[in-house]
């Protein structure tokens, strides 16, 4: 357990414990690292069995195809006519960047947020069970529903970054009460070229914590971690898998897909 977290910002009992585990799993490089706060384990979505089986190619053509339609990607903004450095796309529900609520219907065009694919909801269940799988071989003390409770999501955000993309720090706390006072967890893959994903328990991009997230990252934060503030600094252009490109077209950028229960 590793003391990171001195002082808790956040309310009892959304972070019980003044201090928070974190780490990354990176089986490609057989390299495990301990970096605080949130977990990365490996998914299913860095291979594939067949050219045009599932994983990074499926999502991303998935993706594609929902958003030219009605309720796909659009570039968010506030009533003040400042916008994100992103475009987004929202399924299950619509959650709107200026009143912060979840909605049926959006609005900034009335479309109906579109079905999560059933396949996306499997890649979720298969990431939920590996980081249980690297918790139980690797830190035998914890209970794995508490670092990591099962969820199953209704809300997915689709964001993709150009290459000056970029979300300032925040908290994502507009689920249900119950949904975070369970500290049921944001699943975040990320897709194309690398970011800077930045953590902590403040908003204090000065001070936080820093992990490069990659083409096939999982990454995920419940539990203790579920109201950390994060956000992505820059996107590093040229990064994605060239695999990838070729086979999706994907635009220079990131995509990412964020998952939660409401
Ligand atoms: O793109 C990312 O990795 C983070 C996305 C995010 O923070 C969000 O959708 O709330």
């Amino acid at each position: 357990m590793l003391p990171l977290l001195r002082a808790s910002p956040f309310p009892k009992p959304l972070l019980r414990r003044p201090n928070c585990r974190t780490f990354s799993y990176h089986p490609s490089s057989s390299q495990k690292k301990t970096v605080g706060g949130i977990t990365t384990p490996d998914s299913n979505l860095r291979s594939r069995r067949s050219p045009r089986g599932g994983g990074p190619v499926k999502i991303v053509e998935k993706c594609r195809d929902l958003g030219i339609n009605s309720g796909g990607f659009y570039r968010p903004g506030y009533k003040d006519g400042a916008k994100l450095r992103l475009y987004m796309m929202c399924l299950g529900k619509n959650w709107d960047p200026e009143s912060r609520l979840y909605e049926d219907y959006r609005q900034i065009d009335g479309a109906k947020a579109p079905e999560i694919p059933e396949f996306f909801r499997k890649l979720v269940d298969r990431a939920i069970r590996a980081s249980h799988d690297f918790l139980r071989q690797d830190y035998k003390d914890v209970n794995i529903e508490d670092e990591v409770p099962n969820m199953s999501p209704d809300i997915c955000i689709v964001n993709f970054y150009n290459n000056s993309g970029k979300l300032g720090l925040h908290q994502d706390r507009d689920e249900s009460k119950k949904s975070l006072h369970k500290g049921l967890p944001v699943i975040s893959f990320s897709l194309g070229d690398s970011a800077e994903f930045l953590y902590g328990v403040e908003r204090d991009a000065d001070n936080a914590e820093k992990v490069v997230l990659e083409s096939g990252d999982v990454l995920m934060f419940g539990g203790i971690s579920r109201l950390i503030y994060h956000g992505v600094s820059c996107i590093h252009p040229n990064t994605a898998p060239k695999r990838l490109i070729e086979e999706t077209k994907l635009r220079p950028g990131r995509l990412n897909l964020t998952f939660r229960q409401y």
